[in-house]
């Protein structure tokens, strides 16, 4: 962690130190308004796991973003499980905790399950802010009232079903349009979105979809004054980014990369991409993300927050982090009816005409969960107490 980084997460704490009674896992499965399909795969609904985390007869709640299957990351909903259930919550229950940094520390020696990890983080800063009746915005040094969002749009069966999403959601005001990309449905169908949008926002997500041996290929999407290609090769090659963007004008931009803070460092030092892509749930939850996004201001590199289907609680937290000072370009954070008929939170998270989200001015996440809806569509709930008396 960052100097800067640790001493902000050190002061996002409780009033006093806190004895934590509860911690609830909850998975809960909604429908997708419609499919949605990336390169690695496609979802047709999304199995939500949420934590909410009790003390002092006040609860903060958070969402682990990990999927059914280790297709974006290695991390599932069963993975997050274990690791919540036999290692992140008993360390938790031990004494009292005191401040993001003392959760950041309990968590230290384990390693990996960062979308775990991020879950009991967002719930614990979510109860913190509650506690002190501030917004979760103010708590993690937001600056922002209103945050500039823009929409992802999944791989389409044909081009013209493509076309009229990108003019559906540029007329509900969304600032950017990103399109996912694979191979066979690529340069020619950006061109397309292009052609038809001169001047907008536009940018490619290719979730790793290619290699090194592609970039002829890639350097085809040059030509289209895209604002950014999001992680065009593996996770684990940033050597590999470094080469191409060295051979592209345009920005690359990573986002599976972009695993925690020493990860950051080394993909700027060598230049594997000139934009971030954060998303709390993949750097390990807000003590990680807020160092990460203290780095690229200190580097001029801009951040964005990304998006992983979230349902409001999840959307939520994005919202308040998306707030922050060093997040220039418009988030992956679209209203709550863009993936789901009916969402978990009063009242839903709405997009302005101008393509913003207003940050919520009510304590902690500023929105209600609707526990009835809720318990209504649990899959599972499971209840982790305080051991002892
Ligand atoms: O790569 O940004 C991604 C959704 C699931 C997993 C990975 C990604 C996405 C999105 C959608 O692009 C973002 C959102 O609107 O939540
Ligand atoms: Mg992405």
């Amino acid at each position: 962690m960052g100097a800067a980084a640790a001493s902000s997460v050190a002061r996002i704490a409780s009033p006093a130190p806190v004895r934590l009674d509860a911690l609830e896992l909850r998975l809960v499965r909604l429908p997708l308004r419609e499919p949605f399909e990336a390169s690695f795969g496609r979802m047709e609904s999304r199995l939500l796991f949420l934590i909410r985390l009790e003390a002092e007869g006040t609860a903060g709640w958070g969402e682990v973003v990990a999927g059914e299957r280790p297709l974006f990351s290695y991390e599932t909903v069963e993975t997050a499980r274990h690791a919540i259930r036999d290692f992140f919550a008993p360390a938790l229950f031990d004494g009292r905790v005191g401040s993001l940094a003392d959760v950041a520390a309990r968590f230290a020696a384990f390693r990996g399950h960062p979308m775990a990890r991020a879950g009991i983080e967002l719930a614990y800063v979510d109860l913190v802010a509650r506690l002190r009746g501030e917004p979760l915005a103010r708590v993690l040094g937001g600056t922002r009232e209103r945050v500039a969002v823009g929409v992802s749009l999944g791989i389409q069966p044909r081009l013209d079903a493509l076309l009229a999403r990108v003019d559906q959601n540029l007329e509900l005001g969304y600032q950017r349009i990103k399109v996912k990309i694979k191979p066979g449905w690529d340069v020619d169908v950006m061109r397309e979105v292009r052609r038809r949008h001169p001047s907008v926002l536009l940018s490619a997500d290719a979730n790793a979809a290619y290699t090194l041996g592609d970039r002829e290929h890639l350097k085809g999407l040059d030509a289209l004054a895209l604002l950014m290609i999001e992680q065009p090769l593996d996770p684990d090659d940033i050597l590999d980014h470094a080469t191409l963007q060295k051979e592209l004008t345009t920005a690359l931009c990573l986002d599976e990369s972009i695993t925690g803070l020493a990860r950051t460092r080394q993909a700027l030092d060598i230049g594997a991409c000139r934009i971030v892509n954060m998303k709390v749930g993949r750097v390990g939850g807000y003590s990680h993300a807020l160092a990460i996004h203290d780095l690229c201001v200190s580097r001029g590199v801009p951040l964005w927050c990304g998006g992983m289907l979230e349902s409001g609680i999840g959307r939520a937290h994005n919202v308040a982090l998306a707030s922050l000072p060093g997040f220039t370009l418009p988030g992956d954070i679209s209203a709550s009816r863009r993936y789901f008929a009916r969402d978990i939170i009063a009242p839903e998270v709405e997009v302005a005409p101008d393509g913003t989200i207003a940050v919520p001015p009510g304590p902690g996440l500023g929105f209600e969960v609707d526990v009835p809806f809720l318990e209504s569509r649990s899959e599972a709930v499971e209840r982790l107490a305080r051991p002892g008396p």
